[in-house]
């Protein structure tokens, strides 16, 4: 797969492209399984609901071979090494299973932790989100502004100790205020990032996105790679390595059938 001319310039205006059909359906179900399994974990790495569901896991690809391939797939790598012009390397790696009544996810941009908590110099960075479900407006997408990317960092720092979270991943949160949001999506608008199982979005690390709560019977689940350029390493270790990175080394791409050999 090689990146159009046409996907170079949206994802620098806009601020991310979506790929259809880079995984079918076998390929699919075999991150399927491996995230299914790993969202099992009864480790730290897992945030739950309240009921005690999974929501979110992080660092899947230090856990699993079929993830840690999909961090090296040629589509994945080849796609995210071209947009960013340089080699990379995996920051952090996440599964959002995001099922009926599964819990929003406030506004933000990734490169705010990345950059302030983890030591990320600059926002040269791309999320990866692997739609492993069709997700359309019914089951509470990702929602982004597009061209937020070029405001640079519009999140504040409100860091709260007292806020029953996830292993106090509240302190180390940065909100985008309402305000601040009312004047990006007046300038910018709001778009809502939808696809078919399978399809691939490649977002710039500073986009503001977020998602609502999934009121819907349909899960919704994403697995996220979110990897920096081997020249941008985040070397804070403040944070556990299931949240940043401890190996630096330039991914390289595998077969295409790195994934479907599980199958
Ligand atoms: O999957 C979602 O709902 C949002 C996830 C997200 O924005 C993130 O993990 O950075």
């Amino acid at each position: 797969m090689t990146v159009t001319s046409s996907q170079t310039k949206d994802y620098a205006e806009k601020g991310w492209i979506v790929v259809p059909n880079v995984f079918d359906e076998s390929e699919c179900a075999v991150l399927e399984e491996a995230a299914l399994e790993v969202v099992q974990r009864p480790g730290p790495e897992v945030a739950r609901e309240a009921d005690g569901s999974p929501h979110v896991s992080w660092g899947m690809h230090l856990f699993d071979d079929r993830l840690a391939a999909l961090t090296r797939h040629p589509d994945v790598l080849n796609t995210a090494t071209e947009l960013l012009g340089s080699d990379v390397f995996v920051h952090q790696s996440r599964i959002n299973i995001k099922q009926t009544n599964g819990s929003i996810v406030e506004w933000h941009q990734d490169f705010g932790t990345y950059h302030r908590v983890d030591g990320i110099p600059e926002p040269k960075g791309i999320m990866i989100a692997v739609f492993l479900d069709d997700i359309s407006a019914v089951n509470a997408p990702l929602l982004a502004v597009p061209g937020s990317q070029r405001e640079g960092l519009v999140s504040t720092a409100r860091i709260d100790d007292t806020v029953p979270d996830h292993e106090h991943v509240a302190k180390y949160r940065y909100d985008i205020t309402p305000e601040t949001m009312a004047d990006l999506v007046g300038r910018y608008g709001l778009e809502s990032i939808e696809g078919t199982a399978g399809s691939v979005v490649f977002m710039d690390m500073t986009v503001v996105h977020g998602s609502s709560v999934n009121i819907s019977p349909l899960r919704r689940l994403i697995l996220y790679v979110n990897v920096s350029t081997v020249d941008n390493r985040g070397e804070s270790y403040e944070r556990p390595e299931y949240y940043a990175a401890r190996d630096f080394t330039a991914l390289q791409p595998l077969a295409e059938d790195c994934i479907s050999q599980f199958a």
